[in-house]
């Protein structure tokens, strides 16, 4: 059975309908396009290469990743002696696919706590949302905490999310130290003995010492009062930034311990092949990503679908 057919029985009881909306400009740079070279060059030469890496540059896998495909390519279609265009293709998505490691999200009994980090407007706040959204409806007790102290806007920002969920929210004084206000929210959650605590903080940027440094005093208050570090520490990262968001994620995860990344704004860029890029270079695994702005666009990763998603129109 070709790689094609397998991905698409391997699809078949899952909905993709959220992922072909969400990544239809990144299937037009990515599986149109190889589909036009497919048309023009049936028969692989060293052409054939040169314009595959040029669609993995447009679809963001940046230089290293992409060459480092084109190379594993070249190994493949020789061992293999493979001479049409499609096998190469078909060989190229399978190579991408199994750059993905599997996840399964597995919470321990108790209470679970998320620190929820990633330079400014990246879609932080709007994630612990969609995250709270998400485990209330698999019954989980959920309480978010607002530890994004700098703007009063901030903390309203959940306040709002906070009344329209549902979902318990605290806050404390705009310019308190946000390390206090974790503090308030993980007694909250003992006393309540709350299931999941979604921690949103202040945008920054890695190289602001300061930052780091309360990121650092966060960890240190909530592995005093919850007596580990956070279970998840996840780095949000805006997908449709690219190769810039990818040096921003490499130096945080040289900074603080990350444990996984969630990438928004997927939808509306053509950049989607940045999760490839990142699931490469940073060796993290990616939980969810965001395929718009409402609360149901949060959605697990399943990189069949997202594969299936960017080059459904060859298969
Ligand atoms: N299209 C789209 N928009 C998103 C997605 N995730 C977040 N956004 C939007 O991105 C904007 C910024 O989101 P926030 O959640 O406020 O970002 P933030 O990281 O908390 O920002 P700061 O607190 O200022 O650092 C908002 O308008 C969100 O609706 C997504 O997956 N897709
Ligand atoms: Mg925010």
């Amino acid at each position: 059975m070709s790689f094609f057919s397998a991905l698409r029985n391997r699809l078949k009881p899952k909905t993709t309908d959220q992922y072909v909306s969400g990544f239809e400009r990144t299937q037009i740079g990515f599986g149109s396009k190889l589909k036009i070279l497919l048309k023009g060059s049936p028969l692989i030469d060293e052409k054939v290469y040169a314009q595959i890496n040029d669609v993995l540059l447009k679809s963001d896998l940046g230089v290293e990743c992409a060459s480092q495909l084109i190379r594993d390519l070249k190994k493949q279609a020789k061992a293999l002696s493979l001479t049409q265009t499609e096998e190469l293709i078909e060989g190229l998505t399978q190579l991408m696919r199994e750059s993905f490691k599997s996840y399964e999200l597995t919470l321990k009994e108790g209470t679970n706590v998320f620190l929820i980090v990633g330079i400014n407007g990246s879609g932080k706040t709007t994630t612990v949302a969609k995250l709270a959204y998400s485990f209330k409806a698999q019954g989980k007790s959920v309480v978010m905490i607002a530890a994004d102290t700098f703007r009063a806007a901030a903390v309203q920002q959940l306040q709002t999310w906070s009344d329209r969920l549902d979902i318990p929210c605290i806050s404390g004084k705009e310019n308190a130290d946000p390390s206090s206000v974790v503090v308030d929210g993980l007694r909250y959650a003992q006393e309540h003995k709350t299931d999941i605590v979604l921690i949103d903080t202040a945008g920054r940027l890695q190289n602001k010492v300061n930052l780091m440094e309360e990121l650092s005093k966060i960890n240190r208050v909530i592995t005093k009062i919850h007596g580990s570090p956070p279970e998840f520490t996840w780095m949000v990262l805006d997908g449709s930034t690219g190769q810039h968001g990818l040096k921003q994620a490499e130096s945080f995860k040289a900074l603080i311990n990350i444990n996984g990344i969630l990438c928004t704004k997927l939808d509306g860029t053509a950049k989607g092949g940045i999760l490839v890029a990142l699931s490469q270079k940073l060796d993290l695994p990616i939980p969810y990503i965001g395929l718009g702005e409402k609360l149901e666009d949060l959605v697990e990763f399943d990189p069949d679908a997202f594969i299936y998603s960017i080059i459904r129109e060859l298969t």
